[in-house]
C-alpha cells in the first residue's frame, strides 16, 4: 500500500494563531496609552515603534491565483512586520530603511535571464513571473544570520521548476544569481556608507543538488499578493534550511556554473559567512551564537519569544543528505 505522506514542511508544529491575535494586542496597547505618542525614549521605544506604526504603503500589489497551503499550527509572523523590518542593503542598512527607501521602485518592465551551462536560456519577463507556473503557498521560517527569526507565508514555485525549463548541461554544478544593479532606485547602491560598504550587484550561489531542491522556492509574493519592494520584489529566492542572507532579492540574472559562484557576504567576511550558510545552532557565528532566536511573532513591546535554534532551520529531514560526509563545522 502506498501511503503518500505530506512533506515536512507542510507539518504544523507550534499552536494556531494569526494575524487577528496580533490585532487584539494593538487594540490592548493603544487602550492602555502605549500607541500614538512616541514618548519612550528607552532602546526599546524603536522597537515599539517600528512594531506598532502602520506602515504607510504607496507601492501598489496585486492579488495572486495560488494553491493555498493550510495555516496548521504555525504561528505566521503578522504581515505589517513581514514588510516593515527587512534587511536590503541597497535599500539602506536599518531595518525600517528598506521599507521606506523603496516605495517608489520599479518592477515593470523586468527582465530575469536564465542562462549558462543550459540547453536553453531563457528570459522571463514581468507577466511570465507570474503565469509561467502555477504558484504555490509555502510557510517557511526565515532565520536570519543576525538570530531573528519569522514565519512567512510565501507564494512562489520551485526553482526546480525553472531550471528544467532552461534545460542544464550535465555540465551545470552551481547556480549563481544577482540582483538588480540600479543606484538611480537603490539608494545603498549609490552611497556607500548607507549600502553597508558591500559591493553591488548583490551575488549569491546554491550548489545545484541544493537549487533543485523541492524546498528551494522562487518566491514571487506573501499573503497572497505579488512582493513588495523591500521584500524582494518582482521575484527572490527563499531556501528556507540556509541563513536568510543566502535569499538574494529582486533577482534579474540566473546562472548555471561549472564552478562555485562568489557570494556578497562570503566576500565582504569569509571568516563570518560561508558559501554555504546552513542553519546549525552548534556552529557560533564569531562574533555571537546562533544557539536561540528571537522569533518575531504576534507580540509587542513586551514578548521575549526567544526560541531554540534547530538545524537546518527544522528542515533537516528533506535537507540533511545533501551534506553527508560535509564537515560542516568548515562548510558553514
Ligand atoms: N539583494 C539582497 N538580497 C537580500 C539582502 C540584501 O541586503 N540584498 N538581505 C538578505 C538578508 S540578510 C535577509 S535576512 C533576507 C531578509 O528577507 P526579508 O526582508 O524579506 O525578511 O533577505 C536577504 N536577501
Ligand atoms: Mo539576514
Amino acid at each position: 500500500m502506498l501511503i503518500k505522506l505530506p512533506p515536512n514542511w507542510k507539518i504544523p508544529s507550534n499552536e494556531v494563531t494569526d494575524e487577528s491575535v496580533y490585532r487584539q494586542r494593538r487594540t490592548l496597547l493603544k487602550s492602555m496609552g502605549f500607541l500614538g505618542a512616541g514618548t519612550l525614549l528607552s532602546p526599546s521605544a524603536h522597537s515599539l515603534d517600528w512594531f506598532t506604526k502602520e506602515p504607510k504603503v504607496t507601492f501598489e500589489t496585486q492579488a495572486l491565483q495560488y494553491e493555498k497551503q493550510a495555516l496548521g499550527q504555525q504561528v505566521l509572523t503578522p504581515e505589517s512586520k513581514v514588510i516593515s523590518h527587512n534587511n536590503f542593503y541597497e535599500f539602506g542598512t536599518a531595518k525600517s530603511d528598506p521599507f521606506n527607501n523603496s516605495q517608489g521602485f520599479k518592477v515593470e518592465p523586468w527582465q530575469l535571464k536564465v542562462s549558462g551551462e543550459v540547453e536553453n536560456p531563457i528570459t522571463l519577463n514581468y507577466d511570465d513571473l507570474t503565469s509561467m507556473f502555477t504558484l504555490e503557498e509555502r510557510i517557511y521560517r526565515l532565520r536570519c544570520v543576525e538570530a531573528w527569526s519569522m514565519v512567512i507565508p510565501w507564494v512562489g514555485f520551485q526553482l526546480s521548476s525553472l531550471i528544467a525549463k532552461a534545460k542544464p548541461l550535465s555540465t551545470a554544478q552551481y547556480v549563481a544569481f544577482e540582483t538588480l544593479e540600479d543606484p538611480k532606485q537603490m539608494p545603498g547602491q549609490a552611497n556607500r556608507r548607507l549600502g553597508g560598504g558591500i559591493s553591488y550587484p548583490y551575488v549569491e550561489g546554491l550548489r545545484i543538488d541544493e537549487a533543485s531542491n523541492p524546498l528551494t522556492l522562487m518566491a514571487v509574493g506573501l499573503y497572497g499578493k505579488t512582493l513588495p519592494p523591500q521584500n524582494g520584489a518582482p521575484i527572490r529566492l527563499v531556501v528556507p534550511w540556509k541563513y536568510g542572507f543566502k535569499s538574494i532579492k529582486s533577482i534579474v540574472g540566473i546562472k548555471l556554473l561549472k564552478t562555485q559562484p562568489p557570494t556578497t557576504w562570503n566576500r565582504l567576511a569569509a571568516n563570518e559567512y560561508g558559501f554555504y550558510a546552513n542553519v546549525n545552532p552548534e556552529v557560533d557565528h564569531p562574533r555571537w551564537s546562533q544557539a536561540s532566536e528571537r522569533r518575531i511573532t504576534t507580540g509587542g513591546l513586551l514578548a521575549r519569544n526567544r526560541i531554540e535554534t534547530q538545524m537546518f532551520n527544522g528542515y533537516g529531514d528533506e535537507v540533511a543528505h545533501l551534506y553527508k560526509g560535509l564537515d560542516l563545522r568548515k562548510n558553514y
